[in-house]
């Protein structure tokens, strides 16, 4: 797994990427800066020399977001996850539309913007590596015993909650 993302301020978004594979799915990352508006031969040199075990790529950049797709048709192997930053005067549209417009041929599989789309992009790569990755599946199913459990837990606290509105 690659996370890569045009700015070292968009660390703190990502990490909520990184943190959910490592703790969640038992997957580790390499994660590198890499932006094509500032410095596009670097970009291509780390791109083109991931290493084998490099399966999918999650991309985030905010403003104008070039880097998943320059990514996706850098790399007609791999599929591309898009993390659109919320930043400046748009607060990530400009990102989102960035990414999502692609032309025909190099897709770049878009998330929400900002941190549901960090984790979101964390969740569906490890759906990807779960299709050859038995234990990766088992995971990403107890991820979501917890996220039911959840629920579960607000409606057997619901009828207290309801009482002291009620009171008021
Ligand atoms: P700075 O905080 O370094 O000024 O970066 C980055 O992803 C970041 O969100 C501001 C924003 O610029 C974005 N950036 C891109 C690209 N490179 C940097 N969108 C790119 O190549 O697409």
């Amino acid at each position: 797994m690659l996370i890569t993302m045009g700015s070292d301020s968009d660390l703190p978004l990502m990490m909520k990427a990184v943190d959910t594979l490592r703790y969640e799915f038992g997957v580790t990352c390499l994660v590198q800066i890499n932006s094509v508006h500032r410095d596009l031969r670097t970009v291509v040199r780390h791109i083109d020399s991931l290493p084998e075990s490099v399966q999918v790529v999650i991309a985030c950049a905010g403003g104008a977001a070039h880097l998943p797709g320059n990514i996706a048709d850098l790399r007609a192997d791999l599929p591309v996850i898009g993390v659109p930053r919320e930043l400046g005067a748009l607060k990530g549209i400009d990102a989102l539309l960035s990414m999502v417009q692609m032309p025909e041929g190099a897709p770049v599989a878009v998330m929400a913007i900002g941190e549901a789309g960090a984790v979101n992009a964390a969740i569906h790569a490890a759906k990807e590596l779960a299709i050859a990755d038995p234990t990766i599946k088992t995971r990403l199913l107890a991820y979501a015993e917890k996220r039911k459990a959840r629920v579960q837990g607000q409606n057997q606290t619901l009828e207290h909650k309801l009482s002291t509105f009620t009171q008021k």
